[in-house]
């Protein structure tokens, strides 16, 4: 029988994903959808023929797993309540905007004694991230030492902060390094200068944000959210003996008059498509036999140290200075594989 998901919150992401598990996710079907504009929830269910509900908590005990795509500052309040009910939880980034949130999430998993949750940083899914962590990790390159890496937006909302640069955009990219090395993050430290013409007035774009880890890697980050000319990611590893960096680009180049020419991808739902599809893969599979073991990918643990991370960088862009991130000790039941690809 396919796993029945209901996805909670219909807007970009969970339009996106309540399609992809309808059409593209063997094994998967899409039979309850909610979010707070009805109309939105009913135009995503009259596409993949799933029902509306009028609370995302009411859809829970009628469906098998949950995707909770809704606002931030929703997922605490669905994501306790799908663990209560002992469904498996896919959570959109983050896991919750605060680290109070993150903790209460894992105090509940910790008391049911499975982990339920899986958090939407889908690059580790992505075929490039999973061949340079392969190289990392084969030792081939030596001891890493440093890393680089571009998050570059084409443009973004009117809504959009400089806050959200951190707990947005280059969240993604703390999880990388906590991922693509195996260690947690100590310290981060936020640095702005010059101001791209196209950001609005008061916009701290781009910035240049400093992480640490526990054996001293530093990892670069810049995040831009007005590039302008593509969805540009960028990540390069530097070992004692070697280097690895993410191919530029997956298709093809034409040489012709004295130039070459490749096309680069415009936006997230393209460049990410391929780790998209393998994350629903991934997680309906673990769904499918029985949800009871080790989550398919990110974690909670993952989702609250990506938070705690993201806390330290809003008080380094507001002070300027290098903040440390201390981490609560990690439960026992994260211990195991917590940080690896499934
Ligand atoms: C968005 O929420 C994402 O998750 C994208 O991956 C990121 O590039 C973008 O900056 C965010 O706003």
């Amino acid at each position: 029988d396919p796993i029945r998901v209901g996805v909670i919150g219909t807007g970009m992401i969970g339009r996106e994903h309540a399609l992809r598990l309808a059409r593209r996710t063997v094994g998967a079907q899409v039979v309850a959808v909610a979010d707070t504009d009805a109309e939105r929830a009913r135009a995503v269910a009259t596409e993949i023929g799933a029902e509306v509900y009028r609370s995302g908590v009411d859809l829970i005990d009628d469906v098998d797993a949950v995707v909770v795509a809704s606002w931030g500052p929703t997922h605490e309040e669905y994501v306790l309540a799908a663990i209560a009910a002992g469904r498996p939880v896919f959570c959109e980034k983050p896991l919750a905007p605060t680290r109070a949130e993150c903790n209460r999430i894992l105090d509940a998993e910790v008391a049911a004694g499975r982990r339920l949750v899986t958090v939407g940083f889908m690059r580790r899914h992505d075929p490039q991230y999973v061949a340079m962590k392969e190289v990392v990790a084969g030792g081939s390159i030596g001891a890493p030492l440093l890393m680089h890496a571009a998050h570059r937006n084409v443009s973004v909302p009117d809504f959009f902060t400089s806050e959200m640069i951190v707990t947005d955009t280059a969240v993604h990219d703390i999880d990388v390094a906590r991922w693509m090395f195996d260690e947690e993050i100590v310290a981060v430290t936020v640095l702005t200068g010059r101001v791209s013409r196209k950001a609005k007035p008061g916009f701290r774009d781009p910035q240049l944000i400093i992480l640490e880890t526990e054996s001293g890697i530093l990892v670069d980050v810049e995040a831009s959210v007005n590039a302008g000319f593509a969805y540009d990611i960028r990540g390069e590893v530097v070992g004692e003996d070697g280097t690895v960096e993410l191919s530029e680009s997956a298709g093809a180049i034409v040489k012709r008059a004295g130039a070459a020419h490749t096309s680069v991808p415009t936006a997230w739902i393209e460049r990410f498509a391929v780790a998209f599809d393998a994350e629903f893969r991934a997680w309906i599979d673990v769904v499918a036999a029985g949800g009871t073991h080790l989550s398919a990918g990110p974690t909670a643990w993952d989702g609250y140290a990506a938070t705690a991370c993201c806390e330290a960088g809003l008080e380094s862009l507001r002070t300027g200075t290098r903040q440390p991130v201390e981490l609560r000790p990690q439960p026992a039941l994260y211990s195991t594989n917590a940080s690896t690809t499934p």
